[in-house]
């Protein structure tokens, strides 16, 4: 699942321009029985199987210096501020489940964070770690074509992100709105700032709870309110 991941685009170019390293473990070349089992049915009964402890515990004996992470739905759901966390690590090691997931005492003696991507069930822990690995590469100075790229990011200031056009400036009556052709970059600015908080306010208050506002922002979220 992985191959088409790195073998394309931003993630093949930064591992190409060696800005990161990738080392995909399979955990079955640790199950050193004839068959080399890795899942088995779970105690107490139930539906399903987990992966064993023998060979997760091999495979991760030799990474225990690196941020341990396991993928599931109990894991503190990933976020930005998660990401720029990781980006601060010089090794992670992402644990992807299979199965109904992996025995208790892997993730007692082994996991340093357990990240969910989101309330749903999914088949496997291979799409999280895609999630992560994406997430926290880009912000990797060279990653992305131009540094700028992730200061304008959602989330970058804890805002979702203004409205965006590009040429044509016209399509079948639809128009850019006219400050963006204004070329008055500070209009420009206070524009994508005021439609940043106006779709911050109606899709994601939780995001303004705990968030400090400028003097600017105040003034603009001001406006919002008696537009309303
Ligand atoms: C999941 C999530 C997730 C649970 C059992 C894989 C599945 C299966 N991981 N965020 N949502 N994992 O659904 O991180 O092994």
């Amino acid at each position: 699942m992985f191959s088409g991941f790195f073998d394309e685009s931003i993630m093949k170019r930064a591992i190409d321009n060696k800005l990161i390293e990738v080392n995909i473990v399979n955990i079955r070349d640790y199950a050193n029985d004839k068959h080399q089992i890795v899942d088995d049915s779970p105690f107490g009964g139930g539906p399903g199987m987990l992966l064993k402890i023998e060979p997760l515990s091999k495979a991760l004996e030799s990474l225990k210096h690196s941020k341990i992470i396991y993928t599931s739905p109990q894991g503190k759901t990933f976020n930005q501020n998660i990401a720029k966390e990781l980006f601060k690590e010089e090794e992670i090691t992402i644990i992807a489940g299979r199965y109904e997931g992996i025995d208790e005492r892997v993730i007692e003696e082994f996991v340093d964070m357990e990240i969910s991507i989101g309330d749903y069930v999914l088949t496997g822990g291979e799409i999280p770690a895609m999630a992560i690995i994406d997430a926290v590469s880009r912000l990797i100075p060279g990653v992305l074509g131009n540094k700028a790229s992730y200061e304008e990011d959602s989330f970058y200031n804890g805002l979702l992100d203004h409205p965006q056009y590009t040429r044509p400036a016209i399509y079948k009556n639809k128009k850019v709105p006219d400050i963006l052709l204004s070329g008055n970059h500070a209009k420009i600015e206070e524009w994508r700032l005021k439609k940043s908080l106006e779709r911050t306010k109606e899709r994601r208050p939780d995001l303004l709870e705990k968030r400090k506002f400028t003097k600017k922002e105040m003034i603009l979220l001001k406006e919002i309110e008696n537009e309303k």
